[in-house]
């Protein structure tokens, strides 16, 4: 008899629906109403996964981010706050997909013997979700799937999804010598709040800061934030904050929307001198934007600009500490303006490396900087302290009182950040305590380069499977032919680029452009989306 007889029970309250899942970029997504089967089956996978790390914490998050309401996903975090092991995804999209109970249990025995996993170790599951009314079905379908393994569960009820990465962390940090912090919504919110007072000790205060939520939740997590940090150091505005009427989330409004119709959300009026940012449908996203004074221009900074702010920070703040040898890089991808990483490379001499489209790869590539900053132009994104950069701010011996306040910044700016992944809330205080240190506006801060025009169009193809790629998706490798054509288009244009990738997420392929001009973007852009049909 099979060792899962429980699991085959509980499973079989939750039937496969006639769908097909797969965990991808961004763990399963797709209509909430079809995904209990999935979550009861990844409770299953995350007590496994527990009991592969030696009974360490794992983390699930059940939220589809910023796509429709009706959607809903879910996710499974690793000890320390990482995106789960790509070994792993294809185990979660099995299970998902198999078409009977007795599959479901196969399956695991499969991993079992696989992965040499020793089922009497105990298990740990934290888990939370956003504010999608699917959650609380799915998360009943969860704690089966956890209670089917008699996996300790831990629920973080309604937070962001990089809240919970970070609890993970914290939890399974606890008894190391390098202890995240308190695993507690209080604890992270404490812990922000002393690093960014810390920071912005002796600086004038700023006008307040604008929060487009989504209507999501981001918007009672960070008011929360707000009376940790004490509105004496900053005055947070939260707007679009509606969580409990349905259809509002995502609507018309957050980050997504923003960044890619380039224009302030429904729901928030944008004057002239106010400082405005856009959180997505589980603040792990964040971009910043105003209107010019003078002409009534809609003027966004998205992720690259957060990237070379943090960049030219950082570097100011390690040269001030004499901190000689540690290796800074900057993470882009494909769709990162040509314009930022030619600033990052030649006016701030720091080295750019180019991954893959997900927040998993340039995560990756962060890891193996001492420190390393990684943001994707629609603002997700984090920095990264390796034990090298993390010791030489605790223990490097300052020559000057100067030196000795830049180390203390460095350890304030690392508590500041959520290592785990790119965390809207924490991000927002990153930039304000580098805009408040340069006495910089947003319209300064925007002046640092000029943004390349570009353009992004989605073609919906036959079968998207026929293009492959290379050279971190800028280069296609297939179908034969197509790159050189588009090589030919781009040199007509002086100073251009283009790049056509599948996505990863929708059934589609995905066109870039960028050029010195509007027109000769679009041109380009419409050219070579014309040769993918
Ligand atoms: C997912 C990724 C995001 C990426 C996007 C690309 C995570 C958490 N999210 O949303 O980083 O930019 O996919 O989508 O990794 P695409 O492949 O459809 O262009
Ligand atoms: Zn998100």
């Amino acid at each position: 008899m099979s060792s899962f007889q429980k699991v085959a029970e509980a499973s079989s309250k939750f039937p496969k629906p006639d769908a097909a899942f797969t965990y991808g970029t961004a763990g399963v997504r797709t209509l909430g109403s079809l995904l209990e089967s999935t979550v009861f089956r990844v409770g299953l996978l995350a007590a496994l996964r527990s009991k592969k790390h030696g009974g360490a914490c794992i983390g699930v998050m059940i939220t589809a981010s910023h796509n429709k309401e009706e959607d809903n996903g879910v996710k499974i975090v690793e000890p320390m706050g990482e995106m789960l092991d790509q070994s792993w995804e294809s185990y979660c999209t099995d299970l998902a997909n198999a078409p009977t109970d007795a599959n479901v249990t196969q399956i695991l025995e499969t991993i079992v013997s696989k992965e040499n996993i020793d089922l009497s170790l105990p298990a740990t599951v934290a888990y939370a979700r956003d504010t999608r009314p699917s959650g609380p079905a799915l998360q009943a379908a969860l704690e089966s799937g956890l209670a089917a393994l008699e996996a300790k569960p831990l629920n973080f009820g309604i937070v962001t999804t990089p809240q919970l990465h970070y609890f993970v962390r914290c939890i399974n940090s606890k008894n190391t010598d390098n202890p995240y912090g308190e695993p507690t919504e209080d604890g992270y919110y404490k812990k922000l709040a002393a690093a960014f007072n810390k920071l912005i000790e002796g600086r004038a205060k700023t006008d307040p800061i604008h929060i487009d939520a989504a209507n999501g939740v981001g918007a009672p997590q960070v008011l929360k934030l707000s009376s940790f940090i004490g509105s004496d150091s900053l005055d947070i505005v939260v707007h679009n904050d509606t969580i409990n009427v349905e259809n509002k989330l995502n609507v018309e409004c957050g980050a997504d929307y923003v960044k890619s119709n380039q224009r302030s959300p429904s729901g928030v009026n944008v004057q002239p001198k106010q400082r405005f940012c856009s959180f997505d449908g589980d603040a792990d996203r964040i971009l910043f934007y105003y209107v010019s004074e003078s002409t009534g221009k809609f003027n966004l900074l998205d992720g690259d600009k957060i990237a070379t702010l943090a960049a030219l920070y950082i570097k100011e703040q390690i040269t001030d500490a004499g901190l000689k040898d540690l290796r800074v890089g900057v993470i882009q991808t494909a769709y990162a303006n040509g314009s930022s990483t030619e600033y990052i490379q030649k006016k701030l001499q720091l080295p750019v490396v180019f991954t893959k489209t997900g927040v998993k790869h340039l995560h990756h590539e962060a890891e193996k900087w001492d420190i390393g900053v990684y943001f994707e132009a629609n603002g997700h994104g984090t920095i990264l302290f390796n034990s090298k950069a993390r010791d030489a701010f605790n223990s490097a011996q300052p020559d000057t009182p100067a030196q000795d306040d830049a180390l203390s910044r460095l350890r304030a700016l690392r508590d500041l950040t959520n290592e785990t992944v790119g965390d809207a809330m924490s991000d927002m205080l990153i930039v304000e305590v580098i805009l408040r240190t340069k006495g910089w506006s947003l319209e300064q801060w925007n002046q640092c380069y000029t943004d390349k025009a570009n353009r992004l169009l989605k073609v919906i193809v036959k079968d998207r499977t026929i293009f492959k790629t290379t050279n971190a998706e800028q280069t296609l490798t297939s179908p034969d032919g197509l790159q050189s054509t588009i090589d030919n288009l781009v040199a007509k244009y002086p100073g251009s680029r283009s790049f056509v990738r599948p996505s990863g997420t929708e059934d589609a392929v995905r066109v870039y452009a960028e050029a010195n001009s509007t027109q000769d973007c679009d041109e380009l852009a419409y050219k070579v989306a014309g040769q993918v049909f």
